[in-house]
């Protein structure tokens, strides 16, 4: 039975990686903060996991979460570009001061490999189109440069102790659990709480912008393969995470429409500063090399965060702030 640590374990992704660990019937230690994780998504699975609360800065705490353990999901993170733009030095503290401090703790307790959340956001304002990862990356928000820089620290824990990491570049991952509250939320999460209260969003921009949206289980599947897959295929190495398609807001607006009855039309507002106008993955290498394929595709995994929140007694409210006055671009 293998043990896994799992950082951010109360975030929406952190707590999906738990439940699907769990259920391969290895051990589940968790790490989590609780700045924007909730433990409410660990409430069916609280007492088969080892929860510690612990701030990523905190090495002595990192130090204690990783003995004994062999793989580490790195999820703990302040995800949003928006709010990064607003507080760069949170962000950097938070989503590359984080990852080092995690890195010498799994170094030091001889951690088998690091699997770490990295993002499509890397991949800035490159005009071309799928994104591979031979690409050299442009980095627009200090989001990205933080996940871009963690990616290299993660290259150079390798290079340098031999400690085995794997990076996978998520694509704006959607699911189940995705908090919809804040202003900084996934578009997708506080689309379909909105509609589904007859709430009308905001789409910031004119709505062409598109992304490679990824249902969660594809991201959890990628975890997996990527702790198992052979060491000279992988470590070291940067994946895209993704469906390899992608679908722009106005088209998800449509099709959010049609799946919730929600009859009104969106509202325009500016666009966002630090935005990127189009995503979209090349996934060849994640097939080559972890095995790799998406299962679920966007359609059907809006369905299932759909029904998700549906059947959620109290549907969280969406954050109601069309615009972050800060940070809308200047040039918009
Ligand atoms: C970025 C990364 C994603 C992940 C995420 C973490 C890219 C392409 N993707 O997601 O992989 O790392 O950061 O947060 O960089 N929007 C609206 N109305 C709203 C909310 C958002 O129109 O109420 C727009 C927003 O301006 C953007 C799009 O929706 O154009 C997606 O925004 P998001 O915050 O869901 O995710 P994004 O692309 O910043």
């Amino acid at each position: 039975m293998a043990k896994y640590l799992i950082t951010g374990i109360a975030g929406f992704i952190g707590s999906s990686l738990a439940r699907a660990v769990l259920a391969q019937g290895d051990q589940v230690r968790g790490v989590d903060n609780l700045s924007t994780g909730k433990l409410e998504n660990l409430d069916d699975i609280s007492g088969r996991i080892d929860f510690q609360r612990a701030d990523i800065l905190d090495l002595a705490a990192m130090q204690t979460a990783c003995r004994g353990v062999d793989y580490v999901l790195h999820q703990a993170a302040v995800p949003s570009v928006p709010r990064s733009v607003l507080d760069p030095m949170e962000n950097n503290r938070s989503n590359l001061d984080g990852t080092l401090t995690l890195l010498l703790a799994a170094r030091d307790a001889g951690v088998k490999r690091v699997v770490f959340a990295a993002s499509s956001s890397v991949y800035g304002d490159t005009p071309v189109l799928p994104k591979r990862e031979d690409m050299p990356p442009r980095p627009v928000s200090p989001y990205a440069v933080a996940k871009l820089a963690s990616e290299y620290y993660m290259t150079s824990f390798y290079r340098c102790y031999g400690l085995e990491t794997v990076c996978l570049r998520y694509f704006n991952i959607f699911g189940p659990r995705q908090d919809p509250s804040s202003p900084y939320s996934g578009v997708l999460a506080k689309f379909i709480t909105q509609m589904l209260r007859g709430e009308t969003p905001t789409i910031f921009g004119d709505g062409k912008q598109s992304r490679d949206f990824t249902y969660i289980e594809n991201a959890v599947a990628a975890n997996l393969l990527a702790c198992h897959a052979p060491a000279n295929l992988v470590v070291g190495g940067v994946f895209n995470i993704a469906t390899g398609k992608r679908t722009d807001l106005n088209e998800a607006f449509q099709i959010l429409k049609r799946l919730t009855g929600f009859s009104g039309n969106a509202e325009y507002g500016p666009e966002r500063a630090g935005d990127v106008k189009h995503s979209l993955a090349d996934i060849t290498r994640a097939r080559e090399c972890l095995g790799y394929a998406p299962t679920v595709q966007f359609e059907e995994g809006l369905r299932l965060t759909l029904e998700w929140y549906r059947g959620n007694a109290s549907i969280p409210k969406a954050s109601q702030t069309s615009k972050i006055p800060e940070i809308v671009s200047s040039n918009s």
